[in-house]
């Protein structure tokens, strides 16, 4: 869903990011060209005005400008300011009494019964003993769908007779659910096609008479600004206590879930991502935020890169880098930093796109105990044979090998492996090197 905004965040950031220094006009420009991906995202044109406006007033002062990374900073502030938006991290509030009541409204088709049961999974894994029930008494075909999810998953339904009052349902699911030690109740009430008063009368009943913890509305995020609305006039007429958007696995283009929390007022609590049942996530804005900017933990990772890392030193690599003299001395050097870093997969893991670039160097088996390898095998060559491997000729290997309680093989391997590293650097180092990634000395 939020692919293409990704994209056109990442050219921008990527655009900025080659420019090294930025001036006032730079930032300028970046914030009218993210406004605009903002906007074809279908993100509300008053939050994107506000959002804008906080991150303007923050990017172009003197802190970032002058900064070593302004594109790094511009960077994190539209990460901070994107979790702003979004809102705090969904919890569900199951009140003090027992059993907590968590009612689903929301128009017709927008997810409620499926999400009802997805819930039940997700509070089942959570220790808790939910039980669904089945207020939609309008179309008999509603409860015998609730009927099959919980029996597929194991979930107790309650339901009655078709017939019977919504109000009465969940009364009695209440006294049923206290009988039998369930402590969460997940009531699936009827949609509408559109907000009406028969639907909003039928809500309120039901909240007067069993005091939900939650009243949760589910909105389709296909429907876009619409949803928006939806839950703005639904919050009008029953306070809503949280949103579950439903089909953010669509394509539709995301603003809604972008701008429902900022325009509304009401926290988001799950995302609804995919059809299978356990397919619903906690929301957590920073993970969006992160999703969105397609830098997947990349901010952890410049934090601890730049914890880790000597400023200095980095830029003396950059500069060989561009001039092409990276050699293996610099090589065992930037590994024996990398080691400072933590276990070498999870580094990896934290790099957006970095599978496929490992994968194409061919170094995709590259683990932790391989470093130590190769750091036995460069400590064994002579500073000669680190700076030119090219006069590494098979007694040298031979020697290296012993020296180093490994075989030839290995070594060639390595100094394939060190080849194709070079290539790939020299490629990367035609556009401005990121610091991060000079410091990671790939
Ligand atoms: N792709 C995708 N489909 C979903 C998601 N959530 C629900 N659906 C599908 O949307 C359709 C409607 O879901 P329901 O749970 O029946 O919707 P409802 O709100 O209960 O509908 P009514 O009871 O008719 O008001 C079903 O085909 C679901 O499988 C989701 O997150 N992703
Ligand atoms: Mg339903």
């Amino acid at each position: 869903m939020f692919e293409n905004l990704t994209d056109r965040l990442q050219d921008i950031f990527g655009k900025m990011g080659r420019k090294g220094k930025l001036t006032e006009q730079d930032v300028d420009e970046v914030m009218r060209e993210v406004k605009l991906a903002m906007l074809e995202a279908d993100v509300n044109f008053k939050v994107v005005k506000d959002f804008i406006k906080r991150l303007k007033e923050r990017a172009i002062g003197a802190e970032v400008l002058q900064s070593l990374s302004p594109a790094q900073q511009v960077v994190k502030i539209v990460n901070e300011e994107l979790i702003a938006m979004l809102g705090e991290p969904g919890k569900l509030d199951y009140g003090s009494r027992s059993p907590a009541v968590l009612m689903l409204v929301g128009l017709q088709g927008s997810g409620k019964t499926t999400t009802a049961a997805k819930l039940g999974l997700y509070l089942r894994k959570q220790g808790l003993h939910p039980l669904l029930v089945a207020a939609d008494v309008y179309r008999p075909a509603a409860v015998d769908q609730l009927i099959t999810l919980g029996k597929n998953l194991s979930l107790p339904v309650y339901h009655e007779p078709p017939g019977s009052n919504p109000v009465a349902i969940c009364d009695n699911a209440v006294r049923f659910a206290k009988q039998n030690g369930h402590s969460v109740l997940i009531l699936d009430t009827a949609g509408r096609l559109h907000i009406n008063d028969e639907m909003m009368d039928e809500v309120a009943a039901i909240r007067m008479r069993v005091d939900p913890t939650e009243v949760l509305l589910i909105a389709d995020a296909m429907t876009g600004q619409d949803a928006v609305r939806v839950a703005e006039e639904f919050n009008a007429r029953v306070p809503l206590s949280g949103l579950i958007l439903t089909k953010v696995d669509g394509d539709a283009r995301g603003g809604a879930a972008l701008s429902i929390r900022s325009v509304t007022g009401i926290p988001l609590k799950f995302l609804s991502v995919g059809e299978k049942p356990d397919q619903l996530e906690p929301f957590y804005p920073d993970r969006l935020a992160s999703r969105i900017l397609g830098m997947g933990d990349m901010l952890s990772l410049i934090e601890r890169a730049e914890a880790t890392f000597d400023q200095k030193q980095g830029e003396a690599l950059e500069r060989k880098l561009r001039a092409g003299g990276f050699d293996l001395e610099d090589f065992l050097q930037q590994l024996q930093q990398i080691k400072k870093m933590g276990p070498l997969s999870q580094i990896l893991e934290m790099i957006p796109g970095m599978r496929n670039l490992t994968r194409n160097a061919d170094m995709a088996q590259v683990d932790d105990s391989q470093i130590k390898r190769i750091e036995a095998i460069i400590s064994s060559m002579t500073i000669a044979e680190r700076r030119n491997p090219a006069i590494l000729d098979a007694s040298r290997r031979r020697r290296i090998a012993k020296g180093s309680g490994t075989t030839v093989q290995e070594i060639n391997a390595l100094l394939t492996q060190f080849k194709q590293m070079q290539k790939m650097m020299k490629q990367l180092s035609a556009g401005r090197m990121p610091k991060m990634f000079a410091g990671l000395g790939r």
